[in-house]
């Protein structure tokens, strides 16, 4: 199995974190970011593989995935253990709209990548940014509601908390305040997973060594 990554990609880390998670092989191809030029110049195996020209892109033989979310969708279907959706219908339908909730809200963060993390130190926030901040704020708080008396999302660690950990830890990064003593306390527990706390840390060398 091979993987068509990026290593600064919040969706790549997606699907990353699935297959640690599940302790399945996997050969990284990467594809470089870089502050100057974003994904360009794409790679002819990213170009090939996805009309998107988007990582993640799984090859498994002769399939071809992409997006983040069929992926680790497939992967569950293929390596059911350990489980990664609930088996009650509508726990397993609420963490596929958590999951969503954390790719939808990640059009804010690529707002603020471009206000905050691109642009010069001391720029305020334009508007655009302000909006993306509120929005990643109030998405924190409604978060906090929803892990009350919860250890995750949707009880039992699942896809949900992954997608929303990454664009937490995105939010976070970028300046969006995480106080909620509750998503705070979930934010540690998913760091303290062995597969999602070495994806984040190599996240975050990444980012640091980017040029
Ligand atoms: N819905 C897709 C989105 C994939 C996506 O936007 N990937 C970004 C990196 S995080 C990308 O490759 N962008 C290429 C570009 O902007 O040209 C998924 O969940 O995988």
């Amino acid at each position: 199995m091979q993987l068509i990554s990026g290593i600064v990609s919040n969706n790549a880390a997606k699907v990353r974190m699935v297959l640690a998670e599940k302790g399945i092989p996997y050969e990284t191809i990467e594809v470089p970011w870089t502050k100057a030029n974003a994904w360009e110049p794409k790679p002819q195996i990213l170009l090939e593989h996805n009309p998107r020209a988007e990582v993640p892109v799984l090859l498994d033989g002769d399939l071809t995935l992409w997006d983040s979310t069929v992926i680790n969708e497939y992967l569950e279907d293929k390596y059911p253990t350990p489980a990664l959706l609930p088996t009650d219908p509508e726990q397993r339908a609420l963490a596929r709209l958590w999951e969503d909730e954390g790719d939808h809200l990640q059009t804010q963060i690529v707002v603020l990548i471009q206000d905050v993390f691109l642009a010069t130190p001391g720029t305020a926030l334009s508007d655009r940014g302000q909006l993306a901040q509120q929005a990643l704020q109030d998405f924190v708080e409604r978060l906090g509601e929803q892990l009350q008396d919860k250890d995750y999302i949707c009880n039992e660690f699942s896809l949900a908390d992954i997608s929303v950990f990454m664009t937490i830890a995105f939010a976070q990064t970028l300046g969006v305040a995480v106080t909620h003593t509750g998503v705070t306390a979930w934010f540690e527990r998913m760091l303290a997973r062995s597969a999602i706390g070495q994806e984040f840390q190599a996240i975050m060398a990444g980012v640091a060594a980017l040029n």
